[in-house]
């Protein structure tokens, strides 16, 4: 295991890489290139300047935290197949510059939703959060606008303001787009990417969907342990794997965390880790990393990746804004530092209370 937190480059992060090396334990960052659109190829000059960048600070890049895949992928319409080569493109840049590690998702629309990007928790810290029953009164065309009105000032990785003029358009190229097509869309993507993942060494990390259930009616493939087993078969190459993210299949109880690292031995290529807190059906806040501040077991869930020797990077997912800071909802330094901290204890004890 290798600790690792996300950054979003010096043009978008409050963060700087100097602060992240003074995390004790942290090797690298999981970064992209937040300027580029999906669909686009990443050159090597701009791959090299970022890995360049991120080195001179002492740190490594330990893996891409997105390369997006273009919405007419995941339609699996007739021009996928020029965004596919461009991915693949993208992908070889990557490896050529020493990096084999992408972590992308494919939820239609819309990444990520929260109804609330800053909910005062009791100790007056705040959290992302989510309530099934607030996004039901929202009209999703106004999503986009509710998040960015939230969001600070920043623009928020999944939700970028380019995406809020298309949102009615977006609609309506997916309606026609089940859970059935989007999973066989996923697999076309993933065959014809693999050969070239194989021959680069790069492991591709799906991301789960996040929160785990279908909002505003649109498919979601990635979020049960059947369903990720499904996707697993269907291309059973280890390039094929996951990112494991505790807080998205944690935002559904009936989904058994450390049951589904232990049984995706193997194929999961990086671990985000993060606590909720469940409060009804449809409703959770995020939380500290710490087992007693959220309703999973932190514990567990580290010692299960232990269990099946878990080699590459995780990171602290998002965390609480504390102390006063300004930053990214859920990108602050401090809240992650803490995880990052604790989560690095965990494993320092399991790994003595074990040999
Ligand atoms: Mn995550």
């Amino acid at each position: 295991m290798k600790m690792t937190l996300r950054w979003f480059g010096s043009k978008h992060d409050t963060v700087t890489l100097e602060q992240i090396r003074q995390i004790p334990g942290c090797v690298g960052v999981i970064t992209t290139l937040y300027d580029t659109k999906p669909g686009e190829v990443w050159t090597r000059e701009a791959i090299r300047a970022m890995r360049e960048e991120v080195e001179a600070a002492g740190l490594e890049v330990s893996g891409i935290e997105s390369v997006n895949v273009h919405d007419d992928i995941k339609i699996g319409l007739p021009s996928r197949d020029k965004y596919i080569d461009n991915y693949i493109q993208t992908l070889k840049n990557l490896a050529e510059e020493g990096i084999d590690l992408v972590c992308y998702n494919f939820m239609p629309v819309f990444d990520w939703t929260r109804s609330d990007l800053a909910k005062v928790r009791p100790d007056g810290s705040t959290v992302l959060s989510y309530d099934q029953e607030i996004i039901n009164k929202i009209d999703p065309e106004k999503m986009f606008e509710e998040m960015d009105a939230n969001a600070s000032g920043f623009i928020l990785p999944g939700w970028e303001p380019e995406r809020l003029a298309r949102v009615k358009e977006l609609f309506e190229m997916y309606k026609d787009v089940d859970e059935e097509k989007l999973f066989n869309n996923l697999v076309y993507f993933l065959k014809a990417i693999i050969p070239t993942c194989q021959e680069y060494g790069i492991k591709m990390a799906i991301h789960m969907d996040d929160p785990a259930w279908s909002v505003f009616n649109l498919p979601r493939i990635v979020n049960t342990k059947e369903n990720i087993q499904r996707l697993l078969d269907a291309v059973p190459e280890e390039n094929n794997g996951l990112t494991l993210c505790t807080g998205s299949l944690g935002s559904n109880p009936d989904n058994d965390i450390p049951d589904i690292i232990r049984s995706f031995k193997g194929r999961i290529h990086f671990g985000h880790i993060r606590n909720l807190i469940h409060h009804a059906p449809g409703k959770f806040d995020e939380a500290a990393h710490l087992s007693s501040d959220g309703s999973l077991d932190m514990y567990e869930i580290m010692k299960a990746f232990y269990d099946i020797g878990m080699t590459g990077p995780i990171r602290p997912d998002h965390g609480r804004m504390i102390w006063g800071e300004k930053a990214m909802p859920g990108y602050g330094l401090y809240d992650r530092a803490l995880g990052a901290t604790y989560l690095l204890g965990l494993w320092e004890a399991i790994e003595k209370s074990t040999r």
